[in-house]
């Protein structure tokens, strides 16, 4: 990248499609006005400053004209975010033990860069979607555990940057479409929690007391959510399988929550919590709902030419498992999860299409991933069964710290640049994209940004080496895995997830009894043999680096920094 100072980087960007002309003049301007009442001597400096300025402003032109040349205008760039696709539920990564079509998701890989060896940061949601947008480890935030709880509080602190602040600073037009799930700022008391997330037992008629809460709440702007967080634009389902069950577009619900959720709408893998619903709410039109408005937006930057980066965290194959009527025993599993990912793969398709329809192709990196492993419970012993194994050739399901919980589809596409076809081994993570954006853009990093984020852009240009030595990722209850090259450690026994007894890979029991897992994946990819006894000083190395990476507060070169609590990542480990 072109090493010039952050204000010509803004000119140039800026310039880049609708010319300098389109600025406000007024911003690069003020000792010019400053001139007008100098005397001589003030005047002719205040001329010599303009000629600078001139200069300057020619700098800027000049970088921004080289920059129209399209291979150094940045593109658009789409993030596409499955929830619970498992590695080996779409056929590129699946081969033989992927009996679902995904000709969509296929096909973007033949386009693109396919990685083998890419990580969530967890096993669960909103740990992963936390270290994607910020680049920075989940653990190190208050989340040491588990998920965002509903109607929970914003994850991502207001001053951090995301992926989506980057881009804005770029002067990149930005959006989130889909499941946030990171918190925002609902504000309620702990008496009037229980009128919006009731509980199994709650009242199964709407109380004239919920009624009064709800319409006070959601009348009124939720702050904290992403149009705070760096996206200029919101639509989507918080979480698809809870309250409130409406549509929040930007700030705000679309329409006035005001009656429970039908119980016929929760459970058998459909919602799962009780709450406030609006009147005739169904499920399944939430994904393609969401995606007709990612459509629509992108046509709007089209037409206004401008350059924009879109966040699109799709709310399937997660649960509800509520399929559209064209998409219904299409897959000839019987289970309506492997229906969802056909459906899903069909309107990231129509994704795609739109992109395509404007022309804007070979100008749009794409990333599709997913935020963690399959979830067992969608019907994975009944896929099994048929051949078609979720996790593919890894041990675990979602919210293990075992390959099958965090080790994802990561997929790139940018023409032109990244060779369609091509197959990337090197060890990624989902933290890597805040610096790929950021170098991407030519956006300055702070220390306090981005602490566990390396640059994928060698990787993305065909270059084979490895851009990280190590990588972290936890399960749903806070187990910590270390990979340091091929090897990985887990600071503790089992997976660590709600469903680690439901693992297709159950190794025969072993003899190590050292509480501890140490596994070479480059000869055995499903940890069946646990190599911690026989290996004790890789595992003290090991341990010795995680506690410093823990400690440092970063894991990329750069001043240490704080974590925001005092992360226990030893909890799980054997007792003296
Ligand atoms: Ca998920």
């Amino acid at each position: 990248m072109v090493a010039i100072t952050p204000m010509l980087n803004d000119n140039s960007r800026r310039g880049r499609s609708n010319s300098l002309a389109k600025q406000d003049p007024s911003t690069n301007t003020p000792t010019l006005h400053g001139a007008r009442s100098l005397g001589p001597r003030g005047r002719w400096e205040a001329w010599v400053r303009a000629g600078l300025l001139v200069g300057v402003l020619s700098l800027g032109l000049t970088h921004a004209l080289r920059a129209q040349d399209s291979t150094e205008r940045p593109p658009n760039i789409v993030v596409i975010l499955a929830d619970d696709l498992g590695y080996g539920d779409v056929g590129c990564y699946g081969g033989d033990t992927c009996r679902i079509a995904t000709p969509v998701i296929d096909q973007l890989a033949a386009d693109g860069m396919r990685f083998t060896d890419a990580h969530s940061s967890s096993g669960v949601c909103s740990p992963s979607r936390y270290t994607l947008l910020t680049g920075r480890y989940h653990w190190r935030s208050r989340l040491q555990t588990g998920i965002v709880g509903v109607f929970g509080n914003p994850l991502i602190a207001a001053d951090r940057p995301t992926i989506g602040t980057l881009a804005q600073q770029a002067g990149y037009r930005t959006a989130c479409f889909g499941k946030w799930h990171l918190g925002w700022n609902w504000d309620l008391s702990a008496e009037a929690k229980p009128l919006f997330a009731p509980g199994n037992n709650g009242p199964r008629e709407t109380t004239a007391e919920q009624l009064a809460a709800w319409s006070v709440r959601f009348a009124q702007p939720v702050p904290g959510g992403p149009t705070t967080r760096g996206f200029d634009r919101y639509f989507g389902t918080d979480v698809p399988n809870w309250p409130p069950y409406c549509f929040m577009d930007n700030d705000r619900t679309v329409g006035i929550p005001s009656t429970l959720l039908p119980r016929e709408l929760l459970g058998n893998n459909q919602a799962s919590l009780p709450g406030p619903a609006l009147e005739n709410w169904s499920l399944e039109p939430i994904l393609p709902r969401t995606i007709d408005r990612a459509c629509e937006w992108i046509a709007g930057r089209a037409q206004e030419d401008e350059r924009f980066l879109m966040y699109v965290p799709l709310t399937s194959p997660h649960t509800p498992l509520a399929v559209n009527e064209a998409w219904r025993q299409q897959s000839s599993l019987g289970e309506a999860v492997a229906d969802l990912i056909m459906e899903t793969d069909a309107e990231v398709g129509r994704l795609l299409r739109t992109i395509d329809d404007h022309g804007l192709t070979n100008d749009t990196l794409i990333v599709f991933t997913s935020d963690n492993g399959f979830a067992p419970y969608a019907g994975a012993a009944s896929l099994v069964s048929q051949g078609h194994f979720p996790s593919g050739p890894l041990r675990g399901y979602k919210g293990d710290t075992w390959e099958g919980g965090h080790r994802v589809p990561f997929i790139v596409k940018w023409p032109g640049v990244v060779a369609a076809g091509s197959t990337c081994d090197a060890l990624v993570h989902h933290a890597d994209l805040f610096r790929t954006v950021a170098d991407l853009l030519d956006q300055v990093v702070e220390p306090t940004a981005g602490e566990d984020s390396f640059n994928l852009l060698p990787l993305l240009r065909g270059e084979r080496e490895s851009i990280r030595e190590h990588a972290i990722s936890h399960s749903a209850n806070g187990l910590a895995s270390l990979r340091l090259g091929s090897w990985k450690l887990i600071a503790g026994e089992g997976g660590g997830g709600p469903w680690s007894n439901q693992s297709r890979i159950q190794p025969e029991a072993s003899d190590d009894a050292s509480g501890l897992q140490l596994y070479d994946l480059a000869s055995d990819i499903g940890e069946t043999n646990n190599l911690a006894a026989a290996q004790p000083e890789r595992v003290a190395e090991m341990l010795r680096l995680l506690q410093q990476l823990v400690e440092d507060g970063r894991s990329t070169p750069g001043e240490p920094q704080a974590n925001d609590v005092r992360v226990n990542w030893q909890r799980y480990l054997p007792k003296e």
